[in-house]
């Protein structure tokens, strides 16, 4: 960035980017991974830390690194994602990534010099977050930690049938490398990870000013990750014609999914700090003449604790059996993914909320890469004030004021660990 450029802030930033991926029919923003809007974004965020004078590579799992200072071992990292769930807000994933941007103007406007004297910084960009393409959540960070096998990654396959190696190898990252990457991962003293609070912690711990942006506590530092999973059923039925088929002559697979997911609410509300949630659902063939032959739906489970979490998915699957062979189906299921609750590392934890005087700590609900990398490297995170609470939605929502702090926050957390 030419020392005439003004240090951009955060929602300048995220204001140059507010128009791609966004979803007309839902709202929001669909910026899947490894579509046009998250290349674009790429784009962008390699345009942006260039004009800052960083360094951008692209590891060989197709996360992007843009270094301020030599790549060394032991080297301060922060970051997030670009990719979003379908219908998503403007904040969660670029919020993280811009704020980084901008904490790097902060820094230079501050004579502060990562890589001369100080550890090098590295800002990252990692795809596949949300697992809104290929399913599993974080498929980015547990490919580089190792937490998931490459075989499996290469093979999972979006709704057209693409593979994760034929995307990754269009978008020119070589799929016979992805995979665990211990050299890359040495390179990471510390990972910081700032993000849009997906909840009303920060609004609920400040009732005084009701959260309003520039007064109590924008910002708040990751206490822990709830665990979660995903599961996936299968129900089969007959498939069959709407009209000449006698109701008693039926096995219909969405009816079974329909007492399934009564079965979902039901068993998590009864369960203290439990969620479980039915967020996507297929029938096939999926026509309205049609009685489908069979049903995918797929189920989201978190709570503290990992015992609770397959307590109540294996109720869940007794009761699963039980609709389906009400209804003449049959039912599987297949675990998808399973992440443990994860503490972040006490050490840095007291460093972030040192660095941020007042800053409360809260846990979230909400998975992240820095919860992957929490098993491999100290990391921590901090959240950003979200007046609404709301998230994955078009509803999730950051001040500007608040999201400019954002910035100033992270440089102070940075400058610190510098
Ligand atoms: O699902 C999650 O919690 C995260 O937003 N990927
Ligand atoms: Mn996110
Ligand atoms: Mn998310
Ligand atoms: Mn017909």
């Amino acid at each position: 960035m030419s020392s005439t450029e003004r240090p951009a802030t955060v929602s300048s930033l995220l204001g140059s980017i507010s128009d791609v991926g966004r979803d007309a029919a839902r709202g929001g923003y669909s910026r899947p991974v490894y579509s046009t809007a998250e290349l674009d974004l790429r784009s962008w965020f390699r345009d942006e830390a260039q004009r800052r004078g960083l360094e951008v590579r692209t590891d060989r799992n197709g996360v992007l690194w843009a270094w301020w200072g030599p790549e060394a071992q032991d080297s301060l990292v922060t970051g997030s994602h670009l990719d979003s769930v379908p219908g998503g807000g403007a904040f969660d994933g670029p919020l993280g990534v811009a704020a980084a941007l901008a904490a790097v103007d902060v820094l230079k406007a501050r004579g502060v010099t990562a890589g001369q004297g100080r550890r090098s910084l590295a800002v990252t960009v990692f795809p596949e977050e949300e697992g809104s393409r290929f399913g599993i959540a974080c498929l980015g960070s547990r490919l580089l930690t190792g937490a998931i096998d490459a075989d499996k990654a290469r093979n999972l396959k979006d709704a057209e049938g693409n593979s994760y190696a034929e995307l990754s190898a269009r978008n020119g990252v070589d799929p016979r490398g992805l995979g665990a990457d211990p050299e890359a991962l040495s390179r990471i003293g510390q990972f910081v990870e700032l993000h849009v609070e997906q909840g009303r912690g920060l609004i609920d711990a400040d009732p005084i000013s009701g959260g309003a942006a520039g007064t109590g506590f924008p910002v708040a530092v990751g206490g822990a990750i709830l665990g979660h999973g995903r599961w996936k059923f299968s129900i089969s039925g007959q498939g069959n014609h709407a009209g000449t088929t006698l109701m008693a002559d039926r096995a219909d697979p969405l009816v079974a999914a329909a007492q399934i997911i009564l079965a979902v609410q039901k068993t998590a509300a009864a369960r203290d700090g439990a969620r479980a949630t039915v967020g996507r659902i297929l029938p096939i063939p999926g026509g309205t003449n049609v009685i489908a032959s069979k049903v995918e739906l797929w189920l989201d489970v978190r709570h503290p604790d990992d015992a609770v979490t397959a307590a109540i998915v294996q109720k869940i699957h007794g009761q699963a059996q039980i609709a389906a062979a009400n209804e003449g189906c049959t039912v599987s299921l297949a675990e998808e993914s399973l992440s443990p609750t994860v503490g972040f590392d006490m050490g840095l934890q007291r460093r972030l909320q040192a660095l941020l005087p007042g800053a409360p700590v809260l846990d979230t609900g909400a998975g992240h890469d820095a919860g992957i990398l929490a098993s491999v490297v100290p990391s921590g995170m901090l959240f950003i004030r979200n007046p609404t609470g709301i998230s994955h939605s078009p509803q999730e929502q950051v001040e500007e004021a608040d999201a400019d702090y954002a910035a100033t926050a992270l440089a102070d957390v940075l400058e610190g660990l510098l």
